[in-house]
Parts: C-alpha cells; structure tokens; sequence
C-alpha cells in the first residue's frame, strides 16, 4: 500500500474513533485485563512519552502529573476504537532512569510479566540524548519475557541536520547492539524498524500511527 493510502486509513482510525480513559495501575491486580490488543510505550523520564501520546490522540487529555520526573508511578491506559473490533489500547508506562525510584521500575516489570494482548513495546529515546544503560536494562526484560519491542526516536526537531539518516543510524546500531547483547530469544522479537518522531514537525507521526494499527492486527502489511 502507498505512502498516502496509508496516511489516510491510519488517519480516519485515529482521528475518527472514540478515545477513552481505560484506567490506571500502579501494582500487578490492577494491570488492565483486556482482550483489546495493546501497545505500550516506555522510555526514560523526559524522553517524550505524553507528548507522543497527545500528538497521536490530540483530543484525549494526557494525564501529566508532575513536570518532575520521575514523579509518575502509574501506568495510565488510553483506548482508541469503537468497540466492534477495531479497537486499541495505548498504555504509558511510568519513566525509568533518572529521577526515577524502585517503585517505578517494579510497575514497569510487573506489567511487562502480566500484561494480557501486550503487542509491542515503543521504547522512546530522546534523538539528542540517544543510547543509555536503562534502556539496556528494559531491552532485556523484555527480551527475557518475550515481548516485542522496538526504538521510536522523538525530538527530531531538536536534531539540527534535517536528514533523519545519522539519527536513524545511531539508533539502528543501537537497537542492534542490544538485540546482540540481551539474553533469550531476542532475534525473535526485536523489530527491525525505527522511527524518528517529533511532536512539533509530526515527522513520523503517521508512520508510527500505521506501526500501532499493524502491530494491534487492525491492517496488513
Ligand atoms: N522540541 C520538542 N520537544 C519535545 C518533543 N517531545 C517532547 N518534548 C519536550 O520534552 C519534555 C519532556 O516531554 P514529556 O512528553 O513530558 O516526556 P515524558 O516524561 O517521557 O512523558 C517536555 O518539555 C516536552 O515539551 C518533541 O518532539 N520536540
Ligand atoms: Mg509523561
């Protein structure tokens, strides 16, 4: 399917369904059970988590508890659909690294070993700030529950070349590095795809918007 086919299918799922709060968790008995497929995203406390959330569901208010990070210990999930099977859930995982406490990382570990329909983890990295141990350390969790994960890049508009390929490069080796390096089955469930986002630009917008649709089995391709 072209480019603008594309962006118009992902464009009339995302903006033309309901969007809703499906509720919060904060300890492993009220990780959301859903037969919904979801996706999750993850990065490290001011990699950009709401403000992706928000350029995907402009009209759903993003719960943004603190501008101190490491201040969110909940996990808040957004549902996007009509409820007659089109129908996904974005959730926002709490931020690790700095700023962040044990509490945070046991809400992200727990989720990650119980969460029902889980079908792709989007782990943020700030495009200027690139690679960190704790995003290491999340890889291979994920690697070692079997959980799909991939690298989405934001800020691009921060990076002062307007030529994606040395970012999309840096994090590719990255990503690849990781694969390499964390334990399990990680060939399985790495994602051999990057996209640079900026929530100013809304480069790459679409792109993850058709990423999540995929990855929810909502189209092909
Ligand atoms: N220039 C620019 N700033 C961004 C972008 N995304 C997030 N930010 C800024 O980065 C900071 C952290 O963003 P936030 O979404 O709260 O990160 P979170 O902690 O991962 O939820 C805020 O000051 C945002 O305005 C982006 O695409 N471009
Ligand atoms: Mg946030």
């Amino acid at each position: 399917m072209g480019v603008r086919k594309k962006k118009i299918r992902t464009k009339r799922f995302f903006d033309k369904s309901p969007t809703y709060h499906a509720g919060s968790a904060s300890a492993n008995d009220e990780v959301l059970e859903t037969m919904i497929p979801q996706v999750a995203f993850a990065g490290r406390t001011n990699a950009g988590k709401s403000s992706l959330l928000k350029a995907l569901i402009p009209e759903m208010k993003i719960i943004k508890p603190s501008k101190k990070p490491g201040f969110t210990r909940k996990i808040y999930f957004y549902g996007v659909g009509n409820k007659l099977g089109r129908e996904l859930v974005l959730s926002d995982l709490p931020g690790y690294g700095y700023g962040s406490t044990t509490d945070q990382g046991n809400v992200i570990l727990e989720y990650i070993r119980t969460a029902a329909n889980l079908k792709m983890v989007y782990i943020l990295m700030d495009c200027r700030v690139l690679e960190m141990p704790s995003d290491k350390q999340v890889i291979e969790l994920l690697d070692t529950y079997g959980i799909p994960w991939q690298i989405i890049g934001t800020k691009f508009d921060r990076v002062t070349s307007r030529d994606p390929a040395p970012v999309l490069d840096i994090l590719m080796r990255f990503s690849k590095m990781s694969r390499k390096g964390a334990m399990g089955a990680s060939e399985l469930y790495y994602k051999d795809e990057i996209i640079v986002t900026s929530d100013k630009s809304m480069a790459g917008i679409s792109e993850l918007k058709w990423s999540i649709m995929r990855n929810c089995g909502l189209v092909s391709e």
